[in-house]
């Protein structure tokens, strides 16, 4: 286990990064005996030399279900092999620490280097890395092996269950409706340290105040940390030092700040300044060096409102996934900067990681444009409230706030999505669940995606901001759309007066296959989506007049990937985007509300 920092692998004078991404080696364990690979030590020989064994090419990233035409493969339950070989330079014999960082794999994993076991890590979306210099070749082929499983259960995050077929068969089963895509699903690092080095580092924007900002800072170093000084420098986008310190933690003050605003609020959205942290021996000579991209901002919250640098701010957006063809939830660039563009013109300034954190590479972007992000932990649909449980999802939190603590783009933590919050179990539970993220991160506030009646709800009264999911005009009266606007504003003021705090939309939305019209509008089609949408417009634009709405969200960003059901054709079809990413008609209704909404800032 991993205790320290899971700071981003970034090159610098004294760090180098090596993608150990590409195609690699796969199999997947005859389903009569899933543990052959652990009984007969598939982690000490290459893959292809195991007799008998099919071995197939994996491309990393991706999730590995949707990339063969096998549906063996697609829906197979347990364990799957990856592996590959790489080298590692002679001349890094001398460099003093070797790391080895995944950016997320799905759902568990262990991970061997030349046959032996250097991690293990349970819980999908979050990153893990462990030192392996003691395990590399110098000058030599090294070989790297993964085991993957994606089985979900009673005591997972999130939860699932698995039922045997009539023909023995596993067989997968999960409430939450996203397909359970699993494998090496995000970037894979090699990167080299320093012995002494720079582990961690947190800073955040205590106050702005008279065209001064004071931030708090801590740098956190490992090794032989007693004879080194650490010099901070706080850099603007002209790389002019705006700020310094000679220690490892204590406050910076910034004179007439650059602050960081949310897109469409300020002619220059997300600007980031760079804190680059260096390590220094005693002959002031370079140890160790980081830098890290940090925004300038507040956010503060009253019962009624959210704050960034003081002004209140209302939340436009959607839901999203990490879902396209081929692919599923592996990371890929393209398509991340098309989902930015698209998110910029259709004029969204927010969106939520549901239902689980989602890549650095895509974090990284929403610091930089000013898109605010709900930050989702990957807790969807629970139904059994446990303390192994418990303990879990705590980890998954504190995974969570350690990687993205210094984004200044996440301005609330979500711990769960639609939880069955009507059970009593829940209350206490959840009191648990937001305790741990008050004693991690302060600075940010925190909610649950609610869907159960606000009559039967406890649990909300333990977070910062209420938010709901509801299906009027879909999962509830379908087809009568007259009556939405009416029931959506009931309902959010009942939250308010229940809880007495901010309301946020979370899912509104309705199932829309592109090219399929009618007049008047008629479920499924392009026309009922638009309709839907308006009916609900009306509502928000209502409930923004009573001072305690603050967002609207809708489900979702694109259509994506569920598993197998007759209600799903093809997938989820509630997005606005197909899941090509080409617009329905729906995403230029939206897009002339949300800009408009920009305007009345
Ligand atoms: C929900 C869930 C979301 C589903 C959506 C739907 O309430 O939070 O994951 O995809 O409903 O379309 O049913």
């Amino acid at each position: 286990i991993h205790r320290g920092g899971i700071l981003f692998p970034r090159e610098s004078e004294t760090r180098q990064v090596v993608s150990l991404d590409g195609i690699w080696n796969f199999a997947v364990p005859d389903t009569n005996n899933p543990l052959m690979g652990f009984q007969h030590h598939w982690y000490k020989t290459d893959l292809r030399e195991v007799p008998k064994l099919e071995v197939i090419q994996m491309p990393v990233p991706a999730s590995y279900n949707d990339v063969t035409t096998n549906w063996k493969i697609r829906d197979h339950v347990g364990l799957v092999w990856y592996d590959r070989t790489f080298y590692v330079p002679r001349h890094w014999s001398d460099v003093e620490r070797i790391w080895v960082r995944f950016g997320s794999v799905s759902y568990a994993a262990q991970v061997w280097v030349n046959g032996h076991l250097v991690m293990s890590h349970e819980i999908g979306h979050l990153p893990f890395l462990s030192e392996v210099t003691q395990y590399l070749k110098f000058g030599k082929e090294n070989r790297m092996t993964v085991a993957c499983d994606n089985t979900l259960l009673a005591d997972t995050v999130p939860q699932g269950r698995v039922s045997e077929l009539e023909n023995g068969r596993l067989h997968q089963d999960y409430t939450f409706d996203f397909f359970n895509y699993a494998g090496i699903d995000r970037p894979v690092y090699m990167y080299t340290t320093p012995k002494t080095y720079i582990d961690d580092i947190t800073v955040f924007t205590i106050d702005v105040r008279e065209s001064q900002a004071l931030l708090q800072y801590n740098v956190s170093v490992l090794g032989d940390a007693g004879n080194t000084t650490c010099r901070i420098s706080l850099l603007d986008k002209n790389k002019t030092v705006v700020a310094g310190s000679e220690e490892s933690f204590g406050t910076l003050t910034v004179e007439h700040p650059r602050l960081w605003w949310p897109y469409l609020m300020h002619p220059e959205p997300g600007y980031l300044y760079s804190f680059q942290a260096e390590l220094l021996d005693d002959n002031g000579d370079l140890v160790d060096k980081y830098t890290l991209p940090i925004g300038i901002r507040t956010i503060t919250w009253t019962n009624t409102s959210l704050y960034i640098n003081k002004q209140p701010v209302y939340l436009h957006g959607f839901g999203r996934h990490e879902d396209s063809d081929i692919r599923g939830k592996g990371f890929d660039a393209p398509l991340v900067l098309r989902d930015y563009d698209l998110i910029q013109w259709v004029g969204a300034n927010a969106y939520r990681t549901s239902h689980y954190p989602y890549a650095e590479e895509i974090m990284d972007l929403a610091d930089q444009r000013g898109i605010m992000i709900i930050d989702e932990c990957p807790s969807v649909n629970t139904e059994f409230f446990s303390d192994t449980l418990l303990v879990k999802h705590k980890v998954s939190l504190s995974e969570l706030i350690k990687r993205d603590k210094n984004r200044p783009a996440v301005i609330i933590w979500s711990a769960s999505n639609e939880p069955r919050t009507q059970y009593s179990a829940a209350k206490n539970y959840f009191k648990k669940v937001i305790d741990h993220i008050k004693s991690l991160d302060v600075s940010r506030p925190t909610t649950i995606v609610e869907a159960q009646n606000v009559n039967v709800v406890e649990s909300s009264y333990y977070v910062d901001i209420i938010s709901f999911n509801r299906y009027n005009g879909w999962y509830q009266n379908e087809g009568n759309l007259d009556i939405v606007a009416s029931l959506v504003m009931k309902e959010a003021k009942a939250w308010h007066e229940k809880f007495n705090k901010p309301v946020i939309m979370q899912e509104y939305g309705g199932d829309t296959l592109e090219g399929l019209h009618f007049a008047p509008s008629y479920i499924w089609s392009e026309e009922y989506q638009v309709s839907l949408l308006s009916s609900h417009f009306q509502a928000f634009d209502q409930l923004r007049e009573e001072g305690f709405f603050i967002g609207e969200f809708i489900w979702n960003f694109a259509d994506f990937k569920t598993a197998q059901t007759y209600t799903r054709v093809g997938g989820n079809k509630k997005g606005i985007f197909t899941r090509s990413r080409q617009p329905k008609a729906s995403a230029h209704h939206l897009r002339r509300r949300y800009w408009g909404l920009a305007q009345q800032y």
